[in-house]
């Protein structure tokens, strides 16, 4: 036998049979209490916990680093220059090649005692998606932080079950679990976008998936901070009205001709300011189309384009490219205007089809150049 047929005399063990998707930022001082209140919920069963952190500056990865060494059933992820909880669960669910996958928040506001109930109506076969629910008879939303929060969360399931195919009482939860093959046959057509990916994989599957309610109570935040913010919740809006759209107007589109209004308001705003300090007609506009680049700019990177943001130096190069980008879109929104009003004199429609030109060029150009995947 020669030293590569030597057969290894070491256990392979097989994989998990569960695997518990932790999205996480900046919760270091979570994960150590979480991986040991899994091992109490989880006692007698085959299971991994995928911890997926954006390179959080507490060091989230660094402390899932120090505990995967010492326990085989701590994996994690760390994704560099991206952001996001719907995507980061995506990433984490898909490397998981267990039967079923659980989603849950990294912050044990979640009930992980009810996770054993949530597996076993998916492994039982009673549902596609089981939910751990705060709204049915046995669950509680005690650990909102405030009637703000609780009015937000009421609001947001409102609307949710506007757009919903299935009855369900907390579409907005972070807590389910599903069987993986599920979940990566869904992944494709997903959003992927912001913070609701129970919603983003009920309205993103190809026939209506079967849920199931488990109660569930919902704990308040110990250590860290919460990260809704506005930009979450315009999101959130977002991913409505794409799925509203089916699809057919991208979600980033949507908010890059969001952002763009708001460039228009500015330049005019911001030309008629400079027309009354006494700039002439073209000096005005000159200044009020930089204002307006610079502040579309900053929207897109922190809105539009969250997931691929640019910081420091690749910021400042971003702005820059962004900026020849759109004075090319204007050059060829003045030019096709021309052209048009040149050809049948009806003044709207050039001007229109100038401006609709701009805005695809613009899009086009800032998601493949200025801000690549
Ligand atoms: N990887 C990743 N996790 C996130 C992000 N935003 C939030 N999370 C995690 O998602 C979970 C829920 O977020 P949280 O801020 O607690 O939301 P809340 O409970 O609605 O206030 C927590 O574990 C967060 O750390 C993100 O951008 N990336
Ligand atoms: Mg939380």
């Amino acid at each position: 036998m020669t030293d590569h047929q030597t057969v290894s005399t070491e256990t392979v063990t097989r994989g998990p049979d569960i695997s518990v998707v932790v999205p996480c930022y900046n919760e270091s001082a979570n994960v150590a209490p979480l991986v040991k209140a899994l091992e109490q919920a989880l006692a007698g069963r085959q299971w991994e916990v995928i911890f997926v952190d954006d390179n959080s500056p507490d060091h989230t990865s660094q402390r899932v680093r120090d505990l995967a060494r010492n326990n085989a059933r701590v994996r994690g992820i760390c994704r560099i220059g991206r952001r996001g909880l719907s995507s980061a669960v995506i990433e984490g669910a898909l490397s998981s090649s267990a039967q079923v996958v659980a989603v849950m928040d990294g912050d044990l506001q979640h009930d992980e005692s009810r996770l054993g109930a949530l597996i076993d109506a998916v492994l039982n076969n009673t549902c596609d998606v089981a939910v751990g629910s705060r709204h049915v008879e046995g669950g509680n939303n005690a650990g909102l932080a405030n009637a703000w929060r609780h009015a937000l969360s009421d609001g947001g399931i409102w609307l949710a079950q506007r757009v919903l195919p299935v009855k369900l009482t907390d579409p907005m939860s972070g807590f389910f679990a599903l069987r993986q093959e599920t979940f990566a046959a869904i992944a494709p057509r997903l959003s992927g976008t912001g913070f609701k990916i129970l919603l983003d994989l009920l309205l993103s599957a190809a026939k209506p998936l079967r849920v199931q309610e488990v109660p569930c109570g919902f704990r308040p935040r110990v250590a860290g901070e919460s990260k809704l913010d506005a930009l979450v919740m315009l999101q959130f809006a977002a991913l409505l009205l794409d799925k509203f759209a089916k699809g057919w107007v991208p979600l980033r589109f949507v908010a890059f001709c969001m952002v763009g209004l708001a460039g228009v308001g500015t330049n005019l705003a911001v030309m008629q300011c400079a027309r009354l300090v006494g700039a002439h007609f073209a000096m005005a506009q000159a200044i009020g189309t930089v204002a307006a680049m610079i502040l579309n700019f900053f929207l897109d990177n922190n809105f539009t384009y969250r997931d691929r943001r640019l910081r420091g130096w690749a910021c400042m190069r971003g702005l820059v490219l962004f900026m020849l980008v759109c004075s090319v879109g204007a050059l060829a929104d003045v030019g096709i205007a021309r052209m048009i009003y040149g050809q049948n004199h009806m003044l709207n429609e050039a001007s229109l089809a100038g401006a609709i030109l701009a805005v695809v060029w613009n899009y086009a150009m800032s998601s493949t150049v200025v801000w690549r995947s």
